[in-house]
């Protein structure tokens, strides 16, 4: 399968969280790679990775960060692909992700970093997909298939209430 979502994370323990962004990929049968990279701890292999990233077929960029949470951004800085943060609620941080949601999402004016939902890693499988979509009819088939059956499954649930 060709690789056309980065997936990247400052830390192994982001990793519970954003392999929810995987999952969804895979459910929509588009291909993704994983890594884990630090904007403060491997700076220099970031500024590699996502410098050669669009040469590589790479079409969006998913990075996950929790405290400081400066990866989404830093990445950004250094390609014009899409970026979407994840913020994480990390185990080794105190704040419950707060923090990390309000750095991700503070980007300056010309390098935007789209953001989604604190530990909110499905959902931006979900947008990287929609994005590719916009140039993939068969990604938007498939999108529209899993919207009907989150529609039927939320009509499943309503009819269980009904006759409770
Ligand atoms: C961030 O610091 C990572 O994204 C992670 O969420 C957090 C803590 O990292 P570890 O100390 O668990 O490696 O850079």
């Amino acid at each position: 399968m060709i690789v056309q979502v980065g997936i990247l994370m400052g830390s192994d323990s982001d990793l519970g969280v954003m392999r929810e962004a995987s999952k969804a990929l895979e459910e929509l049968g588009i291909g993704c790679e994983i890594h884990v990279m630090s904007a403060h701890r491997t700076p220099d292999d970031v500024a590699t990775y996502v410098r050669a990233a669009a040469d590589r077929g790479i079409r969006v960029l998913i990075a996950g960060a929790g405290g400081a949470a400066h990866l989404p951004g830093v990445i950004a800085a250094h390609t014009t692909l899409p970026v979407i943060g994840v913020p994480i609620a990390s185990s080794s941080m105190t704040l419950g992700g707060l923090d990390a949601l309000l750095a991700i999402v503070q980007m300056p004016s010309g390098v935007p970093v789209a953001t989604v939902t604190i530990n909110g890693a499905r959902n931006a499988g979900l947008l990287a997909a929609q994005i590719i979509a916009t140039s993939d009819e068969a990604v938007r088939t498939r999108l529209q298939e899993m919207r009907v059956k989150m529609a039927e499954s939320v009509r499943a649930k309503d009819r269980a209430i009904q006759e409770a």
